[in-house]
């Protein structure tokens, strides 16, 4: 999987040759994937010291979803929005830890591309050094060039992204994502400050080898998730009896099972009925990715990436992973 020639192409170059496969391309797509990239240096930069600066613990302050924010998350937060907010190449920008969207202000450059991100996920895991992850997920804007953006120009289906991905904080910080001419790993070489094409079009194997979930759901959880759940432990017809792996970080998990073949699954249970995940900046990006991997995500019964968001911060079960193993799930969850 790791890119085998000897030329070390940077994101930035391979960005570029994206670009001239599309010769009307404005450059706006790669100078705000270029703008992310910074954004993940320097978050990448912090996470690796976060245990020698003050910058462990809680914030004191609780997001919309009723999490304590982290230090870290907050500067994560800050960090996206000040490398894109003003740069021109989006008109509205909305976020996991902002209870609303934020609209480039009428006296600033606006652009045609809607942002929507988490900025640290899994920050539970920050302060015992747990691999952490930022997701972020790239829209066209649908309202009026000329108006005000609004929260329309949030709530696509993720169908419609243009670009999606995600930064991973583990033994390595790896970016990786897609503007839908396949799925491409880049990992941070701190030497240099960049970068590096580590996996060029990605590939997930059809039927993997882990299965992810909270097990301690499992009293929470319907008799199809069980039946689900206990066949990938145990093996079931065309399901092989599969690893245990759980990190409790999503991209983290979400990433193993990409390279290595697997499913995760949060599926709804008696306490979060519409699952816990996010749809428009967790579930939707990461089922671009993974779909343009040769994987599949679906909600339990449909593609995430038809699904209509209602609300920016809509919650949604999600079954992602190797197509085999996620339509297993599926045609269990969806039987009468
Ligand atoms: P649980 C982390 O808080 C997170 O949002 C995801 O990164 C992770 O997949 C999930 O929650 C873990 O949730 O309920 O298993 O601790």
């Amino acid at each position: 999987m790791h890119n085998t020639s000897t030329s070390v192409i940077t994101i930035e170059r391979f960005i570029m040759e994206q670009e001239r496969l599309h010769p009307e391309a404005t450059g706006e797509l790669s100078n705000l994937l270029y703008d992310l990239c910074l954004a993940a240096k320097i978050i990448s930069r912090h996470v690796r010291r976060a245990g020698l600066t003050d910058i462990l613990g809680g914030s004191g302050t609780i997001n919309v979803s009723g999490d304590l924010q982290q230090k870290l998350d907050m500067f994560a937060n800050e960090t996206v929005r000040h490398s894109v907010q003003h740069t021109g190449r989006i008109c509205i920008m909305a976020s996991e830890e902002d209870r609303e969207p934020v609209p480039v202000p009428q006296d600033k450059p606006a652009g045609k591309y809607v942002l929507l991100y988490d900025p640290l996920d899994g920050s539970a895991n920050i302060d015992v050094n747990v691999s952490i992850g930022t997701i972020f997920s790239i829209h066209k804007r649908v309202t009026p060039k000329h108006g005000t953006a609004a929260a329309k120009d949030c709530l696509q289906p993720g169908r419609k992204q243009v670009a999606a991905g995600y930064i991973l904080y583990g033994s390595s910080t790896m970016l990786v994502y897609t503007t839908g001419q396949g799925v491409h790993g880049f990992t941070l070489d701190p030497t240099i400050g960049e970068f590096l094409l580590s996996h060029p079009d990605i590939r997930t194997p059809d039927g993997g080898k882990y299965y992810s979930v909270n097990e301690s759901n499992w009293n929470k959880w319907t008799p199809a998730v069980q039946h689900v759940v206990a066949a990938f432990k145990n093996g079931d017809g065309p399901v092989q009896a599969k690893n245990a792996r759980y990190i409790g970080s999503l991209v983290a998990d979400v990433h193993r099972n990409l390279i290595s073949g697997g499913i995760f699954l949060y599926p709804a249970d008696a306490r979060n009925p519409q699952g816990k995940l996010r749809l428009l900046y967790e579930a939707a990006p990461l089922a671009l990715v993974v779909e343009q991997a040769g994987g599949a995500a679906t909600d339990g019964k449909r593609p995430i990436l038809d699904v209509i968001p209602g609300e920016l911060h809509q919650k949604t079960p999600l079954v992602i992973g190797s197509k085999a193993d996620v339509a297993f799930a599926t045609a269990v969850f969806g039987a009468p």
